[in-house]
């Protein structure tokens, strides 16, 4: 059994700390899950979480963009990018071109995002601690806008080709890619070692894409979407699958 699961506002309240989760997660791998993180979130900070809670298998960074994979981990070869004792299966956007886009859209629609802010900035939008701050800024394929001042800076991307979803509180912009895209292609090379039973958890819009690709999927909160049965907090799940 595959758990993908979303990061903030799923496993992680508003103070960004790993410790809450940490139960819900030993419960999950004691029961026998394969934990996989697919979150908006960089790969330094999904490995500042994985230390944490001493996660060790493949994980999906900033809206399905990468999929990454410790090297050795499955006993078949994988094609993709090693970079630092991964495999990277690349889906999205390399980040310079998402700047590209977006930095002559900035002075017109107001748009703040990591590419034009300082750190300090960076930690009054998101309430991200100095440490997790830095990690956030380390994008290798998506930025984030935190604020705009206009609309309609969002079918302006979208004509560029760029992918523009909402997260739990701010918006994302991607290559041509989401939560799900990544999903199945990991589950593909997950089935060619047994047949997978797939799980979800996510709490926003850019979780949609994930929910509708999996066999059981939950929403955490009050957002409804089809498939999905919603629960309170991510301490329900447990009620529901073991
Ligand atoms: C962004 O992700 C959230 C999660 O959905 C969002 O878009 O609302 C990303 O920039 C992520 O890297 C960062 O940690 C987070 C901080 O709230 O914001
Ligand atoms: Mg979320
Ligand atoms: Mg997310």
């Amino acid at each position: 059994r595959v758990i993908f699961l979303d990061l903030d506002r799923t496993l992680l309240g508003d103070d960004y700390s790993p410790e809450p989760a940490e139960p819900i997660l030993k419960s999950l791998i004691s029961a026998g899950f394969e934990v996989v993180l697919n979150s908006s979130k960089t790969l330094a900070e999904q490995e500042y979480y994985r230390g944490a809670w001493g996660l060790e298998g493949p994980f999906i960074v900033e809206n399905g963009s990468a999929i990454v994979i410790p090297e050795d981990y499955f006993p078949f070869d994988v094609s993709g990018r090693r970079r630092g004792g991964y495999i990277l299966i690349e889906l999205g956007e390399k980040y310079s071109r998402i700047k590209r886009v977006l930095d002559p859209l900035a002075p017109e629609y107001g748009l703040k995002y990591y590419g034009n802010c300082t750190l300090d900035e960076v930690m009054a939008f998101t309430g991200l601690p100095e440490n997790l701050a830095r990690l956030a800024m380390r994008r290798d394929y998506s930025e984030t806008i935190f604020a705009w001042e206009r609309p309609g800076f969002e079918d302006l991307l979208s004509e560029r080709g760029l992918r523009v979803s909402r997260g739990s509180r701010f918006i994302g912009v991607t290559g041509g890619t989401d939560k799900g895209r990544a999903a199945v292609e990991l589950l593909k090379l997950y089935s060619r070692l047994e047949r997978v039973e797939s799980y979800a958890v996510g709490d926003g819009e850019n979780d949609f894409p994930l929910l509708d690709v999996v066999d059981h999927a939950f929403l955490v909160g009050t957002l409804r979407h089809r498939g999905a049965k919603n629960i309170s907090s991510i301490n329900e799940l447990l009620e529901v699958v073991l």
